[in-house]
């Protein structure tokens, strides 16, 4: 079964790829994300100067999902694009995602990133971790602004990573914002930030930055990532593909992202708990959910949810 899909122009082998920040994060996980099955590879965001991140524990997996607040730990832009030649050896796309302190931080790294030729960019609007600093995307105008100087740096195509939203009147703002901007691919979405999860026992958080606040993912998290999907792709009538991400544990997850309108899917949670033989799986279980229906492509059914 042919599961390859084109994004932007991009072709990618297979619509199964790591979402930023799951096992993407040094030269050896990136490397071992080129051998594997994943569609792509997708770098952790980087930041101006490499980070460390927060405190640990930062990352907690349960059965439902998953919680973090890594808060940005990266090699800094400079290592991410000394390393972007030697990830397209792999012959897959390789999408650098870049998430600034502040907006002139997005400017400085789309240069330099621009420079080394990943297949694509993805400005993360969406990190829910750093103390002090609200995710920028539920922020329209700020938004805007930014898209509007970014753009002009980046010739590759740009993709734009959101935050969950969860009013229409939110996802119809920011709709016109990214019809505005030339965005070229939606990642929607990112994690449900500020969630806490709580040990009965000890009587405390499971992560230790923010109180144990952080962002949540995984299958608990999929009802709002399909709402999102589906929403995005109403409002934008469809031209503007999207990755779906969030709560794909199983090939059947894929599918249900595609149905509400999604061109490739991303796994974050399921690829930390399982390694990279994930995408072998997901692989596998979507041909044959595909085959079941008596489908030859995901296009056929790409946004054809239908009423009840
Ligand atoms: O590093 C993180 O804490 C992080 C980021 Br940048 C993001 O975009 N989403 C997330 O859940 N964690």
């Amino acid at each position: 079964m042919d599961l390859s899909i084109t994004i932007a122009g991009v072709k990618f082998p297979s619509c199964f790829m790591n979402a930023s920040g799951a096992l993407c994060m040094t030269r050896e996980e990136l490397l071992a994300l080129g051998r594997s099955r994943s569609g792509a590879i997708v770098t952790k965001s980087m930041t101006v100067e490499p980070r460390s991140g927060n405190p640990e524990p930062r990352y907690y997996g349960f059965p439902g999902g998953s919680i973090n607040s890594m808060g940005l730990p990266n090699l800094g832009y400079r290592a991410y694009a000394e390393l972007i030649p030697e990830l397209k050896q792999f012959g897959k796309p390789v999408i650098a995602s870049i998430a600034g302190l502040c907006e002139d931080d997005f400017l400085t790294m789309a240069r330099v990133i621009n420079q080394a030729r990943p297949d694509l960019i993805e400005v993360n609007l969406s990190c829910p971790n750093i103390p002090g600093k609200p995710q920028i995307a539920y922020d329209p105008v700020d938004s805007e602004r930014l898209l509007k100087r970014v753009r002009p740096l980046i010739t590759v195509p740009m993709g734009v990573k959101l935050p969950p939203y969860f009013d229409p009147a939110h996802h119809a703002v920011m709709a016109e914002v990214i019809a505005h901007c030339q965005v070229d691919y939606l990642n929607l979405i990112n994690s449900v930030g500020n969630g806490l999860v709580i040990d009965p026992t000890r009587e405390t958080p499971v992560i230790k930055p923010k109180g144990g606040f952080g962002g949540l993912g995984g299958a608990l998290i999929k009802p709002v990532a399909l709402a999102n999907v589906r929403a995005f792709w109403k409002l934008l009538g469809g031209r503007i593909p999207i990755i779906g991400t969030g709560g794909v544990v199983q090939g059947l997850d894929a599918y249900e992202h595609v149905l509400c309108g999604a061109s490739a899917v991303q796994v974050g949670t399921v690829l930390v708990e399982e390694g990279v033989g994930v995408f072998e799986r997901l692989e596998r279980e979507l041909a044959a959910e595909l085959k079941t229906r008596g489908l030859r492509s995901l296009e056929e059914s790409r946004g054809k949810l239908k009423e009840l």
